[in-house]
């Protein structure tokens, strides 16, 4: 059964694969739903857009061909850009052809197209000189200017700059962000500049100094590995568009956790150690992975938070109420890990709880005078061929503490 928890018609499983929220209808608070901007190849659910309808980018298109630097600052759309930057290549009539094109046709692909044939026409570089005209005059456009221009124009770093400025695509690099890797950001619609300053201003940077070695091994060869970053990038440009500061702290801990998940498993999975399930998500709960190695069968669960007391890791150890001790949550785990994993090996089992942040070394501190250092655990299986059957045995509890 599929569950709906918003009303934007797309359910909630599918809204996580996108990225979207499942509990707002509209993500990126731009005033049209998820389904809707999901469903139109223009838009982006997780982007803040201006949006126009065909007949509005008709006329702005028209507008910006025969009018260009003139009502520049009087017209923040990028049509009305395009239309300037068209006029530099193709004749004002081929140019309200397509923008009567559009009306009719209700799409963008004719105007698309146009672009795309700009590199055989000429040059380039007039191109650019338009985009940073146009984005002197209307700058709080400047991200929107820069992802139309890198998607449809040209998608080099030149275009960036033309966009952004040099100076801040100068100022990212000394960051960490390689030129290419700030490209792909912007051709993937996302808001470098706007989201380091967020990250600076609540300081992410200063308590996790590898964040941007974090965010560059999420790509690769210029093609973004791990969607979920990028997700939650958008999604918390969205929400301090909107001023939301509840949904901005949510989704900030989020990227904070799926940072720590990766200094994780660069700090935990070595040589001779294999990852048997890999299902970090701070969104799905559950642990984020099961390791094997010679001897050791580890869960491993990670955290990045001011504090953690021993309730709050219920998850992976109860305490049994009537004796005081604490049992290992075995159901919860074999939920999450599958029941193989008690059952398929003989090796000692730890549940490894990795921390990481400036209290760390407090909290593990603090947990370590409560917890034991063994708990037994007790299984029963689920799975057909050993239905029934009771596994038992210890956990070992390890924690490690890191300040990265
Ligand atoms: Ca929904
Ligand atoms: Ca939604
Ligand atoms: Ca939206
Ligand atoms: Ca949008």
């Amino acid at each position: 059964m599929k569950t709906h928890s918003d009303w934007d018609y797309l359910s909630d499983s599918f809204e996580l694969s996108i990225g979207t929220d499942p509990l707002v209808e509209d993500t990126d608070f731009d005033g049209v739903d998820d389904w809707s901007e999901w469903d139109n190849p223009d838009f982006d659910p997780l982007v803040y857009e201006m949006h126009y309808s065909y007949f509005e980018i008709g006329r702005e298109l028209v507008l910006g061909a025969f009018c260009g630097e003139w009502l520049a600052d009087e017209h923040d759309s990028v049509y009305y850009m395009a239309g300037w930057m068209l006029s530099g290549f193709y004749g004002l009539g081929d140019i309200r052809d397509i923008g009567a094109s559009i009306y009719r046709l209700d799409g963008l692909g004719i105007l698309f197209n146009a672009f795309s044939l700009l590199p055989f026409l000429g040059d380039v570089k007039k191109v650019s000189a338009t985009v940073t005209k146009f984005a002197a005059k209307n700058p709080h456009m400047i991200f929107s200017i820069a992802v139309f221009s890198v998607k449809h124009v040209d998608d080099s770093i030149g275009m960036v700059k033309s966009a952004i400025g040099k100076d801040t695509v100068e100022y990212l690099v000394k960051k960490g962000y390689s030129e290419d890797i700030i490209v792909v950001f912007y051709k993937k619609g996302l808001d470098l500049a706007k989201f380091d300053e967020i990250l600076t201003n609540h300081k992410i940077y200063e308590s996790s100094p590898e964040f941007a070695l974090f965010l560059k091994t999420q790509i690769k060869g210029g093609e973004i590995l791990s969607k979920r970053v990028t997700f939650d990038a958008k999604k918390i440009i969205a929400a301090e568009k909107a001023g939301d500061t509840r949904r901005l702290s949510g989704y900030l801990a989020n990227i904070k956790g799926a940072y720590a998940e990766d200094l994780a498993k660069r700090d935990l999975v070595t040589d001779g150690i294999d990852v048997i399930k890999d299902i970090s998500h701070v969104n799905a709960g559950g642990p984020d992975m099961a390791l094997r190695s010679a001897h050791f069968d580890d869960v491993v669960e990670t955290k990045f938070v001011q504090s953690l007391t021993v309730s709050k890791l219920k998850n992976y150890v109860i305490r049994n109420d009537i004796t005081g001790e604490y049992v290992l949550n075995a159901k919860y785990i074999g939920m999450h890990l599958g029941g193989e994993f008690f059952t398929n090996s003989q090796n000692q089992k730890r549940f490894v709880l990795y921390l990481n942040g400036p209290q760390s070394a407090d909290i593990m501190k603090n947990l370590k005078q409560k917890l034991p250092e063994r708990v037994p655990f007790k299984y029963t299986s689920t799975d057909p061929k050993t239905q029934g059957q009771i596994f038992e045995g210890t956990f070992e509890i390890v924690i490690k503490a890191v300040n990265k």
